[in-house]
């Protein structure tokens, strides 16, 4: 009788990657017949159960749920109390990672963000698959929700178009060169009130 074994393959940089491979090894007693067995990349959030809400922490480890596009590296305010991320130039993109929802229909999206500041008083605008939303955004850290419709089956994606960017060195606050146009804190997908 063989006995199995199994590891995984993850990027080391990475603390929760969302791509990850596993090998399984059919027999680690008698390697002159075990096979090895390359699947991947395994689903490891899985479909939703008894949650109804994914909240994730961005700017924090666990951000590795998303696909993230348009955003620069994790970041911490000068307090550390905010980890968060700038979204770099016009657009960026959020994917939440092996999360088909059940059925088609509407989200609440709930987003804790802070524009750069020639981005105050501006509009977001926030796209699904489905559906457009946009929001204006006041200055300092704020909560927003809004809802949107998502297909079925399909990790539930969002593209965010943001109005300006800025170099802080452009506007001689400092060295730093990247397009800011607004920090995200952290983002909430409810799907509980799905019809
Ligand atoms: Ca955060």
């Amino acid at each position: 009788m063989g006995r199995e074994a199994a590891f995984f393959l993850f990027p080391p940089d990475e603390d929760d990657p969302g791509d990850i491979i596993k090998v399984t090894l059919s027999d680690q007693k008698d390697f002159s017949v075990t096979t090895l067995a390359v699947s991947g990349y395994i689903k490891k959030y899985g479909a939703p159960g008894s949650t109804d809400a994914v909240s994730v922490d961005i700017g924090g480890p666990e951000d590795a749920r998303l696909l993230l596009t348009g955003f620069s590296t994790r970041e911490s305010s000068a307090d550390g109390s905010i980890r968060f991320r700038w979204a770099t130039g016009p657009k960026s993109t959020i994917v939440f990672r092996d999360l088909s929802l059940p059925k088609p229909g509407h989200a609440a999206v709930t987003f804790e963000v802070a524009p750069f500041e020639v981005n105050t008083d501006k509009v977001m605008t926030i796209k699904s698959a489905l559906s457009t939303t946009r929001v204006r955004l006041k200055p300092g850290w704020s909560m927003y929700t809004v809802t949107l419709d998502f297909p079925e089956e399909k990790d539930p994606a969002l593209e965010v178009f943001y109005e300006d960017s800025a170099t802080p060195k452009s506007l001689g606050i400092n060295e730093d060169t990247r397009e800011l146009s607004v920090m995200w804190n952290s983002i909430t997908l409810d799907y509980a009130d799905q019809p």
